[in-house]
């Protein structure tokens, strides 16, 4: 069985190969699907890969969507952390979080899977506390990120894939794979 994971980044791809190795196997596929607007990843990336599977076919396909959200900024970026990211940039967004006492934050991914069963989602997290910017790893806002003392720019791709948002959602997933198989 092969799914086609349908993302920009390679790393995502590699990630996700890891955790379904003994599955399945996992494409890269560029779509440029809707990006529904919604305070919820779980409608955004459901939208989205029930799209993609209307259009792609085969035997499923993976829509991720991804945000950090910032407790004392009820939760902003969230599902525009992308847009924030362009924007003001992580710096930006380190300066608002400066101003409050609550430095609490959390990433989250939620994966949408869709084929011709329907779409089933699955959710990831990570809490964490922002810091000013360090560490040259990593990509967008790893560097104001701190777990346990280091920020996810400070960690190796193993490090960082072992407590990531990201490597949580797919896990989930891929037990629930494996047990349809
Ligand atoms: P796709 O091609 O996979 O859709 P994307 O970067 O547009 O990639 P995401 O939904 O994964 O989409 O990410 C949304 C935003 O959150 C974007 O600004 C990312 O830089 C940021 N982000 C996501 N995961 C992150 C992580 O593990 N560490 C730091 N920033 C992250």
């Amino acid at each position: 069985m092969a799914i086609q994971f349908v993302t920009g980044n390679e790393g995502k791809v590699r990630e996700a190969r890891s955790y379904l190795e003994d599955v399945a196997s996992v494409e890269q596929v560029s779509y440029d699907y809707t990006e529904i607007q919604s305070d919820d990843l779980a409608e955004i990336a459901a939208y989205g890969a029930r799209e993609a599977y209307a259009e792609l076919g085969g035997d499923g396909v993976l829509v991720g969507d991804a945000g950090l959200f910032v407790e004392a900024l009820e939760g902003f970026p969230g599902p525009y952390s992308a847009y924030v990211e362009e924007t003001i940039g992580i710096e930006g967004v380190w300066q608002l979080a400066s101003e409050r006492e609550n430095r609490r934050a959390y990433f989250r991914t939620v994966l949408a899977f869709a084929d011709e069963g329907g779409v089933e989602t699955f959710d990831g997290s990570v809490g964490g506390t922002l810091v000013a910017p360090r560490g040259e790893g990593g990509f967008g806002y790893d560097p104001i990120f701190a777990y346990n003392g280091q920020t996810l720019a400070e960690m190796s791709t193993e490090e960082k894939n072992a407590i990531s948002h990201r490597g949580r959602a797919l896990a989930t997933f891929a037990d629930w794979y494996a047990d349809r198989a």
